[in-house]
């Protein structure tokens, strides 16, 4: 496993949900939650300053700068004493509803130019955050990097935030910067010639799939719950997404029922496993949320922890080198034996 103690420094103190100011879910526990869970794993060094670098063959880099200095910038501005709280939050969003087919400037006010790069009101940024962004993408690149090298075959990043969310050009979900993506492109950039991406956290992986959505060279299948049911993407994750131009039929997604549990849920695991087979990938990256799990408060799909082992059996038995990034999960009192049991039934 690899993972870096700058993880926990991270705080978005909360989330701004429909209006109201709700407790974050993201939270620095997640990390020493799963910790207690991983006994025994041996643990790798985090090579800092890689997952950056790398970052940036997957994203903007205006991106990256308003990631960088959003923070700073707000906290230097008037808004301490205009709005009274330190974390970086957009409230006006430049969608084609409000700006059309008008050229778009990017603002130079933090408060504005937050909406041009984050999509939602939930994803705060903090004084931390930047720091926890660049261990979270370094420690997907390290364990990308000591996979690809062949030093291992399989390698788990502890990656906190989480990224499968995170566009090219935009952050929301919870996510800033895409870690498995940059897992992927690192695979890509040591010759493995396919890279499948398999994501079975219970949100679909919507920046993931943007990311790779006209490439033949990274596959992308998820299983989650329906968006179309009212859940977290809303607008993308429908079984109709299949990818466009060169990556036309390298997008899968098999989106489930609320309340769908083991059943479907491993028959579609095994669906995705097939896919990656039959493609001829030459490495594997899943995309590990464990929030797919009964008692998560963020879905409603009804996983069991005998569940997220059987599909961790499932995705090994391709046997190929495989890089394992963590999502989502947010139920402290079982994260770390979901993660644990199913990092466990990798040989
Ligand atoms: C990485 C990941 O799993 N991101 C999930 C983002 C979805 N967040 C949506 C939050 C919706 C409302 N949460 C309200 C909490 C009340 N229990
Ligand atoms: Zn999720």
């Amino acid at each position: 496993m690899f993972w870096s103690p700058q993880t926990r420094s991270h705080d978005p103190r909360g989330e701004v949900w429909v209006g109201v100011a709700t407790q974050g879910t993201e939270v620095g526990d997640r990390v020493d939650a799963i910790l207690s869970g991983l006994n025994g794993l041996p643990l790798h060094e985090v090579v800092a300053g890689g997952g950056i670098a790398a970052a940036a063959a997957v994203h903007s880099p205006l991106l990256l700068d308003h990631l960088r200095s959003a923070h700073d910038q707000w906290r230097s501005g008037p808004y301490l004493d205009l709005v009274g709280q330190d974390r970086v939050v957009p409230y006006l969003f430049p969608t084609p509803a409000m700006t059309g087919q008008m050229p778009q400037h990017v603002p130079s006010a933090v408060h504005a130019r937050a909406g041009t790069f984050g999509y939602d009101t939930m994803t705060l940024l903090g004084p931390g955050s930047w720091a926890a962004i660049e261990a979270a993408a370094d420690c997907a690149r390290s364990a990308a990097e000591w996979v690809a090298n062949g030093q291992g075959r399989v390698a788990y990043a502890l990656c906190r935030p989480p990224g499968h969310h995170a566009t090219t050009a935009g952050y929301g979900g919870s996510c800033y910067v895409n870690n498995a993506a940059v897992a992927a492109h690192t695979l890509r950039e040591h010759g493995m010639a396919r890279v499948g991406v398999v994501d079975i956290d219970a949100h679909h992986g919507n920046g993931t799939q943007e990311i790779f959505w006209s490439r033949a060279d990274v596959l992308y299948g998820s299983v989650h719950v329906d968006p179309g049911a009212g859940w977290f993407p809303h607008y993308v994750g429908f079984a109709d997404e299949t990818g466009s131009g060169e990556g036309a039929d390298c997008t899968l997604n098999l989106p489930l029922g609320e309340g769908a549990g083991d059943g479907p849920w491993l028959a579609a695991v095994e669906r995705l496993a097939d896919w990656v087979r039959g493609a001829g990938c030459a490495a594997l990256v899943v995309s590990l949320g464990v929030d797919a799990a009964a008692d998560d408060p963020e879905s409603p799909l009804q996983v069991t922890q005998a569940g997220y082992g059987r599909a961790g059996a499932l995705l090994a038995a391709l046997g190929l080198p495989t890089v394992l990034v963590q999502e989502g999960g947010y139920h402290l009192p079982t994260l770390g034996d979901l993660v644990g049991g199913h990092l466990r039934a990798y040989p």
